[in-house]
């Protein structure tokens, strides 16, 4: 149904947005208990139809989300070379929307060579073993919608984007995992509920071929990402307990590295698929929301990337509008969603 796969587009990128502005005001701290009454409140407040409040800004992540966007809207013969421009255009337009430490020196030596190798500034980074940062997979949904049935260029799309600010193997394969979760999720029917043990067995099947031809030489952890999506599955099985919360920020992180994060917004995305205990709300996309906010650490990208998760399974319908009328540019979002949409081959 065409009229679904549109809603889909729009709840995905809507969704991201959504994580990145509610997760943004946490992003960085520790939460404790009484933290999380006033998360609660904080999200009850802001879904009262009659609450105005100045509205909640979006950070990197979207702002880079929005240039993945445009960069398949514009270019049907993918152009990396015009996707890094858009980057680094963006980030001198705007560089107050709290880039990661580190990925400004991608930008300014991206800006002054030219663009003449559009890796090497990559490359470089670290002493030459790259970014691990979640930079990649915070900005990758719009890849998952452009190429929902074309699995290949998905794939290499994805890597070769963000490559051009992450060139360590985790920060890639990262990418790639919350690239191919967010696919999954698009094409599950919104009106059934999820097969969670389904769910968690496909994305382990690709991420082991991915993993199985990733040259992971330095780091001699062939097999990182698949063990921590076993442990997804193994804390979702648990009964709730009042250290339930310190064992998955043990075990899965909450972190900026892609390894400590994108495990977690999978995990937060199927954990929210049912009632959470002291996050009271019905709605799926908010539970998933405020569940990863209240994860603590990195919350603005993990609530971001679980948020796309969730709105690219549930759809535009799904998400709250007083809610959503609170984050930054939500109509702009709605109608990237839709030219990505239609640059997709729909009408
Ligand atoms: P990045 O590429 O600058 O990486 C982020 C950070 O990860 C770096 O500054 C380093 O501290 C660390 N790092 C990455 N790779 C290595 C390595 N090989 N060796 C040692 N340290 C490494 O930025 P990014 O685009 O990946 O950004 C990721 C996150 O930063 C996002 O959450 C984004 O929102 C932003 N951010 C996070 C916080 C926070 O407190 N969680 C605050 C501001 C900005
Ligand atoms: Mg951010
Ligand atoms: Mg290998
Ligand atoms: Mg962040």
């Amino acid at each position: 149904d065409p009229n679904i796969m549109k809603s889909k587009f729009r709840g995905c990128l809507l969704g991201s947005l959504m994580g990145d502005c509610l997760g943004a005001p946490y992003e960085g701290n520790e939460i404790s208990s009484g933290d999380k009454i006033i998360i609660q409140r904080y999200f009850d407040k802001m879904e009262e139809p009659e609450f105005k409040g100045p509205f909640k800004k979006y950070t990197d992540d979207t702002a880079m989300m929005k240039s993945m966007a445009k960069f398949l809207i514009d270019k049907p013969e993918p152009d990396f070379t015009y996707l890094a421009k858009l980057f680094v255009t963006e980030y001198f337009k705007e560089p107050r929307r709290g880039y990661g430490q580190s990925v400004v020196a991608v930008f300014e030596k991206l800006r002054n060579s030219k663009y003449t190798n559009i890796y090497q500034p990559a490359n470089e980074q670290f002493d030459g073993s790259g970014s691990y940062g979640n930079g990649g997979a915070m900005r990758i949904a719009p890849v998952a919608l452009y190429y929902s049935s074309d699995y290949n260029n998905m794939i290499n799309v994805a890597r070769d984007a963000t490559r051009i600010t992450h060139s360590n193997i985790f920060g890639i394969n990262g990418a790639l995992l919350q690239c191919i979760a967010v696919q999954q999720a698009l094409h599950i029917n919104p009106s059934s509920k999820i097969n969670i043990k389904e769910f968690c067995s496909c994305l382990l099947e690709k991420i082991k071929l991915i993993e199985d031809n990733s040259d992971d030489s330095e780091f001699n952890m062939p097999e990182a990402y698949q063990e921590k999506l076993k442990k997804v599955e193994l804390l979702l099985e648990k009964e709730y307990n009042d250290d339930l919360e310190d064992e998955i920020i043990y075990t899965l992180g909450n972190g900026i590295g892609a390894y400590d994060s994108v495990g977690t917004a999978i995990f937060c995305f199927l954990k929210a698929q049912s009632c959470i205990p002291k996050i009271e709300t019905d709605n799926i996309i908010r539970r998933t929301i405020q569940y990863a906010v209240t994860l603590g650490g990195d919350t603005d990208t993990i609530a971001c990337m679980a948020g796309a998760i969730a709105g690219a399974y549930l759809g535009e319908e799904a998400i709250n509008k007083a809610l959503l009328s609170h984050c930054e540019k939500y109509d702009e979002i709605i109608s990237l969603a839709d030219n990505l949409y239609q640059a997709a081959g729909n009408t």
